[in-house]
């Protein structure tokens, strides 16, 4: 598999992809559980429709990552392996919390099908898939990670993040219901503190710390690496939320709902620092509602307060800080490690 290892984008997509298959048949084979023929078919089609479909970003990043820690060392068989095992993990989780992030959320459509709790013969049976797919994770782990000197270290790192991004979305959930819709309370800490726990530490600081495991590291040592990490996931999020608006649902797959959940949003924490009187009462009346003019009427005040332009200009300054906070950063393998992962993201449509 040097082959693998080593060779094109293409390449290394064709086998991080092979992995799922392998890790689903032991999941499926695993002896702790007594599996029916139906058990084992739920299970079959339930993982199929919610962890594979994504642009798989954050698995292969794992690998990415690993691989210019190795400084120019070609990866053994083995060690693409682990990689890739660790990056299904990643795959996994996030299979986890957009399953149940769905039902909270009220969503229809995620990566260009229905949700999976909209599909009439799971319905809230997505709750206990989701704990499922939850408990996955151990097992993956268990199987090739056991014996490992960095068993544990990953176990409590897959833990500490869970928690973080359970709190993040719990101030996300709060934040959007608590008492009377005020918008008054929408400004850029409080969007932070949300998307750095919602969003950053799972999507991207997760990835590079499980490669930094693997290469031997202690992640203590990497606490610079962990706020530049976090800073790319808030700037992640703002993307989010800007396609949630204007994206094409073609494209991203999903179904904008942040203006009808009323939700703490990039675009309303921008809209609200340059509205006038009359465009504050206009969002004041329409978000948070569900009909279709509502929307209409929130998202022509963003138009008209060029929110598409403060999106660009955004991006770039976030661009040119976050290369600039990762130059400064003194090895040239880590420098690389955040500059790829930066790439993959900049400027993205879906
Ligand atoms: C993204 O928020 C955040 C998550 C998917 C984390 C969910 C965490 C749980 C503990 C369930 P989002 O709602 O903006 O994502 P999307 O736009 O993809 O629905
Ligand atoms: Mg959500
Ligand atoms: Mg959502
Ligand atoms: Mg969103």
């Amino acid at each position: 598999m040097e082959g693998a290892a080593n060779g094109s984008v293409d390449d290394r997509k064709i086998y991080f992809r092979s992995i799922y298959s392998q890790l689903k048949s032991e999941l499926l084979e695993n002896s702790a559980f007594d599996f029916t023929d139906d058990a084992r078919e739920w299970i079959d089609k339930m993982l199929d429709y919610n962890v594979p479909g994504g642009k798989l970003n954050r698995g292969i990043s794992v690998v990415d990552s690993y691989e210019f820690l190795k400084e120019g060392n070609a990866l053994k068989d083995d060690e693409v392996f682990l990689a890739c095992a660790l990056g299904w993990c990643i795959e996994w989780l996030q299979a986890y919390f957009l399953v149940l992030d769905d039902i909270m959320d009220g969503s229809h459509t995620r990566r260009g099908q229905p949700c999976w709790f909209r599909d009439p013969k799971v319905g809230l049976i997505a709750v206990n898939d989701g704990i499922l797919l939850r408990n996955h994770i151990p097992q993956i782990l268990r199987k090739h990670f056991k014996g490992k000197p960095y068993y544990v270290d990953l176990l409590d790192l897959f833990n500490e993040v869970e928690f973080q991004t359970a709190s993040g979305q719990m101030l996300d959930l709060i934040t959007t219901f608590e008492g009377e819709k005020d918008l008054s309370k929408y400004k850029l800490p409080v969007y932070r503190r949300i998307v750095q726990y919602k969003t950053a530490y799972y999507s991207f600081y997760l990835p590079v710390a499980c490669s930094l495991l693997m290469a031997g590291k202690k992640l203590e040592d990497f606490t610079s690496v962990r706020d530049i990490l976090v800073e790319m996931g808030a700037y992640f999020q703002a993307q989010d939320d800007y396609l949630d608006c204007f994206g094409d649902p073609e494209v991203i797959g999903k179904i904008g709902t942040d203006i009808e959940d009323f939700k703490c949003s990039w675009l309303v924490v921008q809209a609200m620092e340059r509205v006038n009187e009359n465009q504050k009462k206009i969002l004041h009346e329409n978000y948070g509602r569900e009909d279709a003019e509502s929307v209409m009427k929130v998202k022509a005040v963003y138009n008209d307060l060029n929110l598409k332009d403060v999106y660009s200009e955004y991006e770039s300054t976030s661009y040119e800080q976050l290369i600039s906070q990762i130059e400064a950063e003194p090895s040239e393998a880590v420098q690389e490690v955040l500059k790829s992962f930066l790439a993959k993201i900049y400027k993205r449509q879906k």
